[in-house]
């Protein structure tokens, strides 16, 4: 299949690239280094230095003999996406490109307008581009767990059967999001669900949770091609913050209580599901939702896990309740459905102490390059 991957220089974007050109098809990336930029202006730096697309895709092309062709440039922008569009023609577009931090989205009005703005439109412009240039393309769309929230019921995979005086109707789950970015995620698949209605596209939204890991079997062939890894409180996702915390003798950052609890999945894991999904696609007028998650943990779970992990390696791992910045549920309810992927063959990688050893094993190496003042900044939702 030719497939298009939007935001393909990201933490998942350029990993998903390479194993999509490692599977057998035919992938062209784009991105404008947004997140590159974003890291840049907050003063956060990736954990090592990492080589631009052009260069990463000629390093694939040596390693492998495959090539992934290169357009930077910026999806907002319809004489770019118009023509990106037309000259691919592709089967698949997996949309990774937005603003997916959500502090980030919470630091300020600029980072908040910048994050709506470029979120819907991106999303929009995506849209009018299938429409008018390839309308049986799939749009395979990052969207996130987050989403929903965390009501008191359990969650289902999307869709929700509602009984309501005698009658019944299915709607979208009801969402709920925590954060501005979260937030910018619901409106988006708002927006394609508005469009599969009424134009009849195909999409498969992914709610994915939180994310952690460095190595995909495409990164064994060069560690240049390792996938850009953030640790700073903005960008970094949790566990994998932990286990640079762990390395570099910080006492990790549970917030408040830390039972907030979210369902994870390895990077192995993320790439097999948006491979399965591309090569499965909705039907035309389709809008499939799966919550893309291998297990749930708490973070007090995670932490704990982390410090038997770096005990192993004589870190002598401390844990600290620090003050949740965040305005989010440190006790509660959860339970999601995540049967969809697994239906489609998704064989999950568990989060195990062998996983967290070879993690910390590498960090060891890059150790001179944290920068212990990076970890918590403390940016406040309030
Ligand atoms: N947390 C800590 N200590 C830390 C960092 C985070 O206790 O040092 C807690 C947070 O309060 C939160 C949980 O860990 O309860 C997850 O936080 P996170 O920063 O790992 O993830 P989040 O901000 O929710 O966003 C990340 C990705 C985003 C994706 C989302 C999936 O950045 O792109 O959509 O995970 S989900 O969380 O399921 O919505």
């Amino acid at each position: 299949m030719r497939i298009l991957v939007l935001g393909g220089d990201g933490y998942l974007g350029w990993p998903s690239a390479m194993h999509l050109s490692a599977s057998g098809h035919e992938v062209a990336v784009a991105d404008n280094y947004l997140r590159r930029r974003l890291c840049r202006e907050e003063k956060v730096n990736f954990l090592y230095e990492v080589p631009d697309l052009n260069e990463r895709a000629a390093l694939w092309q040596s390693v492998s003999g495959h090539q992934i062709a290169v357009h930077i440039g910026d999806l907002n922008r319809w004489d770019f996406v118009a023509d990106l569009f037309k000259k691919i023609s592709p089967h698949a577009v997996v949309h990774y490109a937005e603003q997916p931090a959500a502090p980030y989205s919470m630091l300020n009005r600029k980072a908040a307008t910048l994050t709506l703005r470029n979120n819907l439109s991106v999303t929009a412009n995506v849209i009018f581009a299938v429409r008018e240039f390839c309308p049986d393309a799939h749009i395979v769309k990052l969207g996130t767990m987050g989403e929903y929230g965390t009501p008191d019921i359990d969650i289902e995979e999307g869709w929700l059967e509602v009984e309501h005086k005698g009658r019944q109707h299915k709607f979208l789950y009801p969402r709920q999001a925590g954060s501005l970015y979260h937030t910018t995620k619901i409106m988006d698949t708002d927006l394609l669900w508005f469009y599969v209605r009424t134009w009849g596209l195909r999409v498969t939204d992914l709610m994915q949770g939180p994310v952690y890991g460095i190595f995909t079997d495409e990164t064994e062939k060069d560690e240049r091609l390792l996938p850009f890894f953030n640790y700073d409180e903005i960008f970094g996702t949790v566990l994998n913050r932990f286990v640079v915390q762990a390395v570099v003798g910080y006492p990790l950052t549970v917030y408040g209580q830390g039972g907030q609890t979210r369902g994870y999945l390895n990077i192995k894991d993320t790439l097999n599901c948006v491979r399965l999904s591309v090569e499965n696609p909705a039907d035309s007028g389709e809008l499939r939702i799966f919550n893309q998650f291998t297990e749930a943990f708490s973070i007090n779970d995670l932490a704990e896990r982390v410090r038997e992990a770096g005990n192993q390696l004589k870190l002598n791992v401390k844990i600290e309740h620090v003050e949740n910045p965040r305005i989010e549920a440190e006790e509660h309810y959860y339970n999601p459905i995540h049967t969809g992927l697994l239906d489609l063959g998704l064989a999950p990688h568990y989060l195990s102490e062998s996983v967290l050893l070879e993690m910390m094993q590498f960090i060891i190496k890059c150790k001179k390059m944290i920068k212990k003042d990076q970890i918590y900044r403390n940016v406040k939702w309030s």
